[in-house]
């Protein structure tokens, strides 16, 4: 099994895979995680009530990546300050702050744990490398989200919470209180982190950091240029780039995933898929499949396929925006690793995706593109045919006519 392979270092732009420099300074044997955003998916929610609440105050709330980017990583009256300014609402921060955690107290249990964060604390703790948790939100939060998160709590030796320190983030004293109570050396501490804030008051604290931005946005990367490494998600952490023991669960080249079913009629593609790279991918309409596409993190996965008269087939399948076409929609495209005689627009198609190979990556020239598209396929063929993969390719979903579903 070769980890390197499904690095995030496949010739990718938008994201720098590796560490800087891979020398011993780089060893870290404590992790310190931040909780929002980059284990779990709050933000959603907080969308929500922001939505409902500025509507209120007849203002139309805008679903952008550059509101995101002034709240991620603030304190919460931080953030209310900034938004009954920026909205103009009637209101005292204070005001906007006690309606907003009325509302999202009772919404914590349907915050869910973004992809991979679960695997990797299991995985630390497994391995009994200390865990911290720092997060800007103050204690009963914290507490209240990690409630509803299996196995999380157990996982953390020390937390901080905004409220216990005098600055939070981008001041570093949240990590450096994190690391005096887990009695280790900044320097010995790595930590993972999704706002720009976050990742700067790591590397204040004296610490490693890895970020996973929650802002998918290509110009946001540059608010991340401090941070040792930039990963897609999660699921790209090399834990053993860092001196901590690797993962082990890869099978073959890919990674099993809790499975994801989605289904809908073939629709009209961008038409370049078999014109340009001679690599046919089905379409499915993305408006069907709401909050699944925005769930699962941009990548290429593996999987199976099901024409309800044809049959089961083999699929590997890109979600994202295509870094290379720079497209304006995130799209899920899989391509059938099957020679068909004519196309499917308009058949149901349903798929079960059950593994992840790589994150999207940008490439130098098509050609390029096209060859490890190919050596995507190769991954998916081979591993298909192991389990946890080959299990799933009998599932009736895959062949179930819609009305009698
Ligand atoms: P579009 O941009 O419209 O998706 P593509 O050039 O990507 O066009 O071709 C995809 C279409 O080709 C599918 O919608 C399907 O009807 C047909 N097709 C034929 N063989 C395959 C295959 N092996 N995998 C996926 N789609 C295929
Ligand atoms: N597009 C990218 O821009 N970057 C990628 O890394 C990438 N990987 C892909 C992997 C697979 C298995 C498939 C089927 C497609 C991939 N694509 C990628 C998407 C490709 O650009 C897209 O299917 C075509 O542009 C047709 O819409
Ligand atoms: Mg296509």
């Amino acid at each position: 099994m070769n980890l390197l392979d499904n690095s995030n270092q496949v010739s990718g732009t938008l994201m720098a895979g590796s560490p800087a420099s891979n020398c011993s300074n780089t060893l870290v044997d404590h992790v310190i995680l931040d909780l929002d955003g980059t284990l779990i998916d709050t933000e959603t929610l907080l969308d929500e009530v922001y939505a409902k609440i500025v509507w209120k105050y007849g203002k139309k709330w805008e679903w952008d990546g550059i509101g995101l980017i002034k709240r991620l990583g603030k304190r919460p009256l931080e953030v209310a300050a900034s938004l009954v300014e920026d909205y103009e609402l009637p209101c005292t921060a204070d005001e906007l702050l006690d309606e907003t955690l009325s509302h999202v107290e009772t919404m914590w249990s349907r915050a869910k744990a973004l992809p991979g964060a679960t695997r990797l604390l299991k995985h630390l703790r497994a391995h009994k490398i200390p865990i911290g948790l720092a997060s800007n939100s103050p204690a009963k939060n914290i507490r209240s989200k990690l409630a509803y998160q299996p196995g999380w709590l157990e996982s953390f030796k020390v937390i901080v919470a905004g409220d216990e320190v005098k600055e939070g983030k981008p001041s570093p004293e949240i990590y450096l209180e994190a690391a005096k109570l887990l009695k280790a050396r900044p320097s010995s501490c790595l930590v993972i982190e999704d706002s720009p804030t976050g990742v700067n008051a790591g590397k204040a604290a004296g610490m490693k950091v890895v970020a996973v931005p929650s802002i998918p946005s290509k110009i946001a990367r540059a608010l991340y240029s401090g941070a040792d490494s930039v990963l897609n998600s999660l699921l790209d952490f090399r834990p053993e780039l860092w001196g901590l023991p690797p993962f082990q669960d890869w099978v073959g080249k890919a990674l099993p995933i809790e499975p994801w079913y989605l289904g809908g009629p073939v629709i009209k593609g961008f038409g370049r898929g078999s014109k340009v790279l001679g690599i046919p991918t089905a379409n499915l309409p993305t408006a069907a499949l709401g909050s699944q596409l925005s769930q699962h993190v941009c990548g290429i996965y593996l999987g199976w396929a099901g024409l309800s008269n044809r049959g089961v087939y083999k699929m590997v399948m890109s979600v994202g925006w295509n870094p290379f076409f720079d497209n304006a929609a995130k799209t899920v495209e899989p391509w059938l690793l099957h020679d068909f005689p004519d196309d499917f627009y308009g058949e149901e198609l349903r798929l079960i995706v059950v593994g992840y190979i790589r994150p999207e990556a940008n490439f130098s020239s098509l050609e390029l593109l096209i060859e490890r598209i190919h050596e995507d396929a190769e991954i998916a063929k081979a591993a298909l045919d192991l389990l946890p993969f080959s299990s799933y390719q009998d599932d009736k979903f895959l062949t179930t006519p819609l009305a009698k579903q």
